[in-house]
């Protein structure tokens, strides 16, 4: 493929920002060499700056649930662009976006928009404390919640692929309140307890993880975390910034029946724009200023071009649910990949949780960071360049999750397959 624009370009990009990227993870730090320049997107297919197609298993990391510029979307933002970018004040849009959001998950009484995931899992960690009064919060190796200095300790995502889990800059005094235990590990989680729970304020987790590749949570885990945080008066947050609207409507929560006391949200709520949310038990959320005293503002908040964005969005999925066929094709792209692997004789094993997966290469699906963290990262950059000179856009990171939109056909999983194929046998060779 030729990419000599997006080379030179990335080039420019590399003297204005730092790594020529706005954000570590598509920085390709994970995979080695450099970023490809993207130009515009539709449906299940990115083309980039030197005109080569490409499916998408990025959806901007999780957003394009629908597809890239569905028609009742991009409508949706050109009316609000007519009327106005941004107020700060009051519009009927947060009312709107606010409302279908509590109808849709179970556990959300009341919700404060924000401009990010980051913001959301920040203030969430904020309300927490102010609410507990306490100042310990427990966090799972392997999952990532946004760049809050107080959790970028043993984080995933960007973070575990470029090796700087305790990032520079997150002082003794900010991360000595961070507790980190590991992801299923019910023992340890009791043990954690039994030493700090007077002190524990809260316990933040991705409810299906997608920041070490996809994990999936136990029963007895879900349950523990459930107890265990009751039992001692620690606030339970589910962090579903990726998980929300993606696994089911009502989010993991409601797929696997956890009952949080704080939800964030972030990336299908904005359907694309900045947006990020934090919801939860109606007494809880009273502490959020003005309300009460827990201090947290925008002045972005609740944007009339993201709240479009994100109505037209969680309406689409509310009216037209997707999540059946979401299965089908996810299922499909989880069969074709293991067979793939299987025939070209590659130690791997795939996690799934309808349309968010991880090809892993690790002979068991991972449970945790312990084992997550031994998968072939070489093999699995290799096996991502070789799918995308055949024109497959994978996440760029062994660490993260693939997610297939509802704009993909069973054609693009079939060529995804067919290219997986050819991709797995010459890694052998
Ligand atoms: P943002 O601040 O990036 O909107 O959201 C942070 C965040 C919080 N919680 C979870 C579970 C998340 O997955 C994220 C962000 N996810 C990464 C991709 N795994 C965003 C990609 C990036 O940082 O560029």
């Amino acid at each position: 493929m030729n990419r000599s624009r997006s080379q030179a370009l990335f080039r420019r990009a590399q003297e204005l920002m730092p790594g020529g990227v706005n954000s570590p993870a598509r920085a390709f730090g994970g995979v080695g060499g450099e970023p490809i320049v993207f130009e515009r997107a539709q449906g299940a297919y990115l083309f980039d700056v030197d005109g080569n197609r490409y499916i998408d298993y990025i959806g901007s990391w999780g957003p394009m649930i629908l597809g890239h510029q569905h028609p009742k979307v991009v409508a949706a933002v050109h009316a609000a662009v007519d009327k106005a970018f941004s107020f700060g004040a009051p519009t009927p849009g947060e009312n709107e976006l606010a409302e279908l959001i509590i109808e849709a998950v179970p556990s959300i009484e009341m919700v404060r928009l924000v401009n990010s995931g980051t913001e959301a899992t920040m203030s969430a960690i904020r309300l927490a404390r102010g609410f507990t009064g306490r100042d310990a919060i427990v966090k799972f190796a392997g999952n990532y919640h946004g760049h809050v200095d107080s959790l970028l300790v043993a984080a995933g995502s960007s973070a575990a692929t470029l090796g700087v889990p305790n990032s520079p800059g997150v002082t003794k005094g900010m991360a000595q309140d961070t507790i980190i235990c590991e992801y299923n590990d019910v023992a340890e989680l009791e043990q954690t307890f039994a030493e700090f729970g007077p002190r524990i304020a809260g316990v933040i987790f991705e409810p299906v993880v997608g920041n070490m590749g996809t994990v999936v949570p136990s029963a007895e885990f879900l349950r523990a975390l459930r107890e265990l945080t009751r039992k001692h008066g620690a606030l339970l947050i589910c962090d579903e910034v990726m998980t929300g609207f993606r696994v089911a409507y009502g989010g993991a929560q409601a797929r696997l029946g956890i009952d949080p006391d704080i939800t964030t949200l972030g990336k299908i709520v904005g359907g694309g724009m900045p947006i990020g949310a934090y919801g939860g038990r109606r007494d809880i959320m009273r502490h959020v200023l003005p309300a009460g005293k827990v201090f947290q503002a925008g002045t972005l908040s609740g944007n009339p071009l993201a709240t479009a964005a994100g109505i037209a969005t969680l309406k689409e999925l509310r009216d037209n649910p997707p999540y059946d066929r979401l299965e089908q094709l996810g299922a499909h792209l989880e069969a074709g990949l293991a067979a793939a692997a299987t025939k070209a004789g590659v130690s791997h094993s795939i996690s799934r949780v309808g349309s968010m997966l991880t090809l892993f290469f690790n002979s068991q699906p991972p449970s945790g960071w312990k084992s997550a963290s031994q998968s072939d990262t070489a093999a699995y950059a290799r096996c991502f360049w070789a799918m995308l000179e055949r024109g497959i856009y994978l996440p760029c990171s062994q660490y993260e999750a693939l997610f297939v939109s509802a704009a993909h056909t069973d054609a693009d999983i079939d060529q995804t397959v067919c290219a997986a194929e050819a991709a797995l046998a010459g890694m052998n060779g």
